[in-house]
């Protein structure tokens, strides 16, 4: 069942980009993720943080089109899967994204996420309110009130990388 335990997770994130729940992903819904985190955090269009991430959305969707065997503008969750499975997938665009994201989310840009701005980033991720805060307090390991990049880094090769339980796989909330 180990094995399956990652597929759960991964399920997870296509679900939280799906943001019309039909089961497929389309272009919109990848870049959708940056969009509401620009528009939430008052990110300039021209921040680098914000271009940075909108073409690293697009890249998942170039690499998961080029690599697929439909031609739909759709991605399903079988390519979805095939693609993190490739770890330079994970190394060059899911960890790249997920710290721009987490630039995105810094405001004050003090290289750290306050609680306020940790829980406004999980729920923009579409965590509950109780996931969100489930998931700063697991992840807030030595409870200083913050979140370090170093923290959502490890966090996020957990989730995605780990057939195991781990603290990472609160970004998703309950799996
Ligand atoms: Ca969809
Ligand atoms: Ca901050
Ligand atoms: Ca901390």
């Amino acid at each position: 069942m180990a094995a399956d335990y990652l597929h759960q997770k991964i399920d997870a994130i296509f679900d939280l980009y799906d943001h019309n729940g039909d089961g497929f992903l389309e272009n919109s819904e990848l870049t959708g993720m940056v969009e509401r985190y620009r528009e939430h955090f008052n990110v300039p269009r021209d921040a680098a943080k914000y271009t940075d991430a909108i073409r690293l959305s697009q890249e998942i969707w170039q690499r998961i089109q080029s690599a697929g065997t439909d031609s739909d503008n759709k991605i399903n969750k079988r390519e979805w899967y095939a693609a993190y499975a490739d770890p330079s997938f994970v190394d060059q665009v899911v960890v790249p994204l997920s710290l721009l994201v987490f630039d995105l989310a810094d405001t004050d840009g003090d290289g750290q996420l306050s609680k306020d701005e940790a829980l406004a980033a999980f729920r923009l991720d579409g965590l509950s309110e109780a996931d969100a805060a489930e998931a700063f307090r697991r992840l807030d390991a030595d409870h200083d009130g913050y979140l370090t990049k170093q923290e959502i880094e490890q966090a996020t090769r957990e989730l995605v990388s780990s057939n195991r339980k781990a603290a990472g796989d609160v970004l998703v909330g309950s799996v």
